[in-house]
């Protein structure tokens, strides 16, 4: 089987109208590179299993939820997510901020067979249940999302929100 990349063409052509000076209202129209990327130190960090100080079971379903779509931790916590996909079809999920969501999800919809693999997610066939452990090393919103095309627009998505202040230790 052969393809045939159609925005090739396309890019020849606003190259040589670009070249023929008659391009500047098309320049306009292409495409931008988005820049701004958020540090991904803040959604926090992978954890160890020594340092887990709670369990928090997430399900997800083939009606595009997870439940719950809404956690609260501590700053400073190590939260073990036991993850489970009670649905047909395969979801994942995927820790980030907004937009980096947003970015990879894009970048998933152009490549569908894209293999994605992180510290950060974790994709589960159907049927199938799994760990990912996390450390929420600063105060804010730590969104979450399947990222598996047609999920995420459907909905599929959630949030951790991460009280300010480390949570009590006994030194003295
Ligand atoms: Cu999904």
């Amino acid at each position: 089987m052969k393809f045939i990349c159609p925005s090739r063409p396309l890019q020849l052509l606003l190259g040589s109208l670009l070249l023929a000076g008659a391009g500047s209202a098309l320049a306009d129209a292409s495409h931008h590179q988005h820049g701004a990327s958020a540090d991904s130190a803040a959604i926090g960090q992978p954890g160890s299993a020594a340092q887990v100080s709670r369990t928090v079971k997430v399900d997800m379903t083939d009606n595009m939820r997870f439940t719950p779509a809404s956690i609260k931790v501590r700053q400073g916590e190590t939260i073990r997510f036991v993850i489970s996909n009670s649905g047909k079809i395969r979801h994942e999920m995927v820790f980030g901020s907004d937009a980096d969501l947003k970015a990879h999800y894009a970048a998933m919809l152009k490549n569908p067979e894209m293999e994605h693999a992180d510290d950060n997610q974790l994709t589960l066939a159907a049927g199938r249940t799994g760990d990912l452990i996390w450390t929420f090393s600063n105060a804010g919103l730590v969104n979450f999302a399947c990222l598996q095309p047609g999920h995420y627009d459907a909905g599929m998505k959630g949030s951790v929100t991460v009280a300010a202040g480390k949570t009590s230790s006994h030194q003295h």
